[in-house]
């Protein structure tokens, strides 16, 4: 199939960078967000998400034009659905961005055209709940039109890299829709193409990130054994790391970010008879922001009145995304506790949690501290010389939950490092 004029609706995370890398091969491609204040600061030429690289690309794609930005879908050869698919408070799917989505292609959707679904979705999403309402045009998915689930599978961070080069799964409602999107997705990917059907692809998707959530649980679950041992987690780990069948993740503040902690979920949700262990690897991560709050208990002693400096609230190292982020989580639930938190997130510098200070800049953040905690590895956080912090930080008591600070240079400044999951090198 040949494609000149395609619309992406969505234009987040993963529409945007998609939206833009296509323009960037020659495409005519419209970008479609019913958020007022996107589409506006992007018909400006200004990004509205951070992620390396994009905000260059984006702007030489609208100054060319070859990129346009629209309220509503449009006619065109494809349409990609990249909507976010969150979940209510009960952790089920929230579906109604892929619904009212899909069913803003309908008025514009004609014979010959390829719909394809990215957002990730529980199973049977594309069969069930898309095409019945593509089909409201009075066209027939699979006759008239193609339909495809293909799911991103990009890194943030890495997104513009990954984008290009990771191997792509493309599952058609048959095999002629996959065909199709095999041919639209070529024009960008290098990695290799894999053609499924529909509903593999879906699970495929949320396999992937329920896998990783699994095994960091595991991971965490290694720091509050170690803990209760009397064992440094850090170098257990890369002990059995040593095992050439045995590749352990690193334990942390817990997992964030808008796919590994929700889309396991999907799973649970679909089939909650036969999801134990994805539902307890789940609960395990989610308390992991307590066990955090329990290790600055026992350390630095009754929270009420401590005057803790946060260092960073994003969901993981060196992104803007603050969404599911554990560390927002701990940082609230000190405040809770009676502690005077004053948190510092370099890449976003104006986010609001109740009762917590947010500093400019980290000397404000750390410059009336008793304890500094440190919750995510930025690359401005893992190259501080503790020398220098000692010259601007009362605090004696540093906590690392990411295992980025090294013990003997922060001692040899004089503080007392305590690191998550490390009972066996603790002075305090
Ligand atoms: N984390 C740990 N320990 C680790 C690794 C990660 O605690 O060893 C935490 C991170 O700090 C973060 C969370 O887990 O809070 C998730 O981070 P991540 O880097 O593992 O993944 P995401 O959520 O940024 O992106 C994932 C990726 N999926 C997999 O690696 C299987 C990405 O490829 C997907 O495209 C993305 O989800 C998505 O959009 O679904």
């Amino acid at each position: 199939m040949e494609f000149n004029h395609i619309c992406i609706i969505g234009l987040g995370y993963i529409g945007l960078p998609t939206a833009s890398t296509f323009a960037s091969r020659g495409l005519k491609v419209t970008g479609v967000d019913r958020n007022q204040e996107v589409v506006k600061s992007l018909r400006n030429g200004k990004v509205h998400i951070y992620e390396p690289g994009l905000g260059e690309i984006v702007e030489n794609v609208l100054r060319e034009g070859k990129l346009q930005i629209s309220e509503k879908p449009v006619e065109a050869d494809a349409f990609i659905i990249a909507v976010p698919t969150p979940f209510y408070d009960d952790k089920k799917a929230d579906l109604t961005y892929v619904r009212s989505a899909a069913e803003s292609v309908v008025p514009v959707l004609r014979k010959g055209n390829l719909v394809i679904l990215e957002s990730t979705s529980p199973p049977l999403t594309t069969r069930d709940v898309v095409r019945p309402i593509l089909e409201k045009s009075g066209l027939k998915a699979g006759e008239d039109f193609k339909l495809v689930y293909s799911p991103e599978r990009v890194l943030p961070g890495q997104i513009l890299k990954e984008l290009v080069e990771n191997a792509r799964v493309i599952g058609g409602i048959d095999s002629a829709s996959a065909q199709a999107g095999r041919d639209l997705y070529s024009i960008f990917v290098k990695g290799e193409i894999v053609l499924t059907d529909a509903t593999t692809s879906e699970m495929v998707k949320l396999m992937e990130n329920t896998y990783r959530d699994v095994n960091i649980a595991i991971a965490n679950e290694f720091s509050r054994l170690a803990e209760r041992f009397g064992v440094d987690v850090w170098e257990a780990i890369s002990i059995a790391n040593r095992h050439p069948r045995v590749k352990i993740l690193n334990p942390g503040p817990g997992v964030g970010g808008h796919c590994i902690s929700v889309d396991p979920w999907f799973f649970v949700e679909s089939a909650p008879d036969l999801t134990p262990l994805i539902h307890t690897a789940r609960m395990v991560n989610d308390s992991q922001p307590e066990f955090v709050v329990s290790l600055l208990a026992k350390t630095a002693g009754d929270l009420k009145g401590k005057r803790i400096a946060v260092l960073g609230l994003a969901y993981k190292p060196d992104v803007d995304d603050l969404r599911e982020s554990p560390a927002v989580e701990i940082a609230r639930h000190l405040a809770e506790e009676g502690a005077i938190v004053t948190a510092f997130e370099p890449f976003k510098t104006d986010f609001k949690i109740e009762n917590v200070h947010m500093a400019h800049s980290l000397e404000e953040a750390i410059s009336g501290a008793d304890v500094v905690l440190l919750l995510v590895a930025h690359t401005q956080f893992k190259n501080l010389n503790p020398k220098a912090v000692s010259g601007y930080t009362p605090a004696r008591i540093v906590i690392d939950t990411v295992n980025v600070w090294n013990l003997e240079s922060w001692k040899a400044a004089g503080f007392n490092i305590v690191r998550l999951g490390d009972r066996k090198n603790r002075m305090i």
